[in-house]
């Protein structure tokens, strides 16, 4: 198998979708972490966007944007997540290319600076939610997107959903429950190991810190990390 290796902030949600695809296909990878505000010289010559993911194969190519990396890697590693049929294909791409309108929906109020953007930015939530409970009532009956097998729409939301749960534990959001297919989704991605880079407790700690230290609306809530124990 190839040599890779995924260029990371320790809490992008979009290297997070590659790296579910590498551990759904029991590649083994490193996940290198660089900092948001000190990215290395080498990382801005192989990054053309000057963003993460960028997969590195074999110390030689670089790929980046995580569809382009999770569409490769689909082609290149077994098992095939994609749906073998065409036009379940096309479904699944089309939802897939929802995913940066359905992120900005879901996890907007995250960077509101106000109450009143807060405000908001959350009304645009149920309409998100509403798309994808109305696509998964089409699409079987779960657990997943298409129903039995994974797929690459499921790595594609689990980022986002978990987003939501993080965010609905610092202020109530109380959306979801309206919505139950998604709200099985969301679980059943939330259960599922590829979904986590870090120990689940340790990645929302990190999560919260990082929504702390932003300074927009939602940080007030967020409780300082508490000092170790002497
Ligand atoms: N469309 C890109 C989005 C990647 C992205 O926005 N990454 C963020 C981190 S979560 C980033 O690198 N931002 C740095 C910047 O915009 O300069 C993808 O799917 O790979």
């Amino acid at each position: 198998m190839a040599k890779y290796m995924l260029v990371s902030f320790k809490t992008c949600p979009w290297v997070q979708r590659s790296a579910i695809i590498l551990r759904e296909k029991n590649a083994p990878f490193e996940l290198r972490h660089i900092e948001s505000d000190n990215r290395p010289d080498w990382f801005l010559a192989i990054s053309p966007h000057k963003k993460v993911p960028v997969l590195t194969i074999d110390d030689k190519v670089t790929l980046f944007e995580s569809n382009a990396i999770n569409e490769y890697l689909d082609e290149q590693v077994s098992p095939q997540l994609h749906p073998a049929d065409p036009i379940q294909r096309a479904i699944n791409r089309a939802w897939t290319d929802y995913v940066p309108t359905f992120a900005s929906a879901v996890t907007g109020c995250a960077y509101a600076a106000t109450e009143a953007d807060y405000t908001k930015a959350i009304a645009k939530i149920p309409d998100a939610f509403d798309r994808l409970e109305k696509a998964l009532e089409k699409q079987g009956s779960g657990p997943f997107f298409n129903g039995a097998k994974y797929s690459l729409v499921d790595s594609a939301y689990a980022p986002f959903l978990q987003r939501y749960v993080f965010l609905n534990r610092i202020k109530k959001l109380g959306v979801m429950e309206k919505y139950p297919r998604l709200k099985a989704w969301c679980d059943a991605l939330m259960a599922r190991p590829s979904t986590h880079s870090f120990p689940e407790a340790e990645f929302e700690a990190m999560y919260r810190e990082g929504l702390r230290k932003r300074g927009s609306y939602l940080s007030q809530f967020v409780e300082a990390p508490r000092a170790a124990a002497e």
